[in-house]
């Protein structure tokens, strides 16, 4: 792994990439302290705890794939299959919520999806995942927002689970059609070749995995154009096939490669 890290006083990162408007004061070189160290060959790949269906684990995986970051799988599985599940105490230790997906990089191990792509921003910034332009930044953080905290936790499996067998379904389409409603607004005002502008953003990341799971629950997608055709557009990218769930070693042989 070679990284680029550019690192501020007391070892934090550049705030360069994080408020791009305040880069020119905050990053001058009085202050910064900018390392640049290709890391040993030694140094372990990072190690991402992954399930093959996890729309969650594919965010990271698009993420680090689209920027050059090579990587180890743990796949752990959500099935309670196996001796490697998110429900054992041993997982725990990794992930106090017992969720994928979670990374162990640079000595850290880090969970949530959204958190670990801004961990990947500010210390791989080759390949940018946010648009400079704060508005378009922003635009990107709302519709990570939408998809992440306003349309996945209500039709993760665990949830899906507590509301029971009968209601299931029902439940998850009912919660993917509120939120695809929202998107689609949002998107007919932001995207353009992708999800906004023509910028690859953290956004596309999150939603080829949310249409995914929309198509899983039987979502009627005729009523967004605009999810189905950036849908489209991104799924013929290399990175978001390569890391396509049918693609991982734990898929199911049923669903494997198709
Ligand atoms: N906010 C977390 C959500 C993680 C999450 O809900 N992961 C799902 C798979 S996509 C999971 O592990 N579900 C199992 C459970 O909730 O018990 C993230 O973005 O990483």
């Amino acid at each position: 792994m070679t990284a680029l890290r550019l690192l501020g006083p007391k070892g934090l990162p550049c705030a360069q990439f994080l408020r791009p408007q305040l880069s020119a004061s905050i990053c001058s070189s009085s202050v910064l302290n900018i390392e640049t160290r290709a890391a040993p060959a030694d140094e372990p790949r990072p190690l991402l705890y992954s399930f093959w269906s996890s729309s969650c684990s594919w965010r990271v995986r698009i993420a680090l794939t689209l920027k050059n970051v090579p990587y180890d799988i743990q796949a752990t599985d959500l099935l309670r299959t196996g001796e490697d599940h998110v429900y054992t105490d041993k997982y725990r230790k990794v992930n106090p919520m017992q969720t994928v997906p979670s990374l162990q990089i640079d000595g850290h191990t880090l969970c949530d999806s959204v958190a670990i792509m801004h961990y990947l921003e500010e210390t791989r910034p080759t390949v940018p995942l946010l648009p400079q332009d704060v508005i378009k930044r922003a635009k990107v953080r709302e519709i990570v927002e939408l998809i992440c905290a306003s349309i996945q936790p209500l039709q993760n499996r665990s949830v899906l689970e507590h509301v029971g067998n009968e209601q299931s379904l029902v439940w998850a389409q009912h919660w993917i059609t509120r939120g695809f409603q929202a998107l689609e607004c949002v998107l007919a005002g932001s995207a353009g070749k992708y999800c906004v502008g023509d910028e690859l953003s953290m956004a596309d990341v999150c939603l080829v995995p949310q249409v995914l799971n929309a198509r899983r629950y039987k979502v009627d997608l005729t009523p967004y154009p605009n999810i189905v055709r950036l849908d489209h557009e991104l799924q013929s990218l290399p990175a978001f096939k390569s890391c396509h769930p049918h693609q991982q070693t734990d898929c199911p042989p049923k669903f494997a490669g198709k």
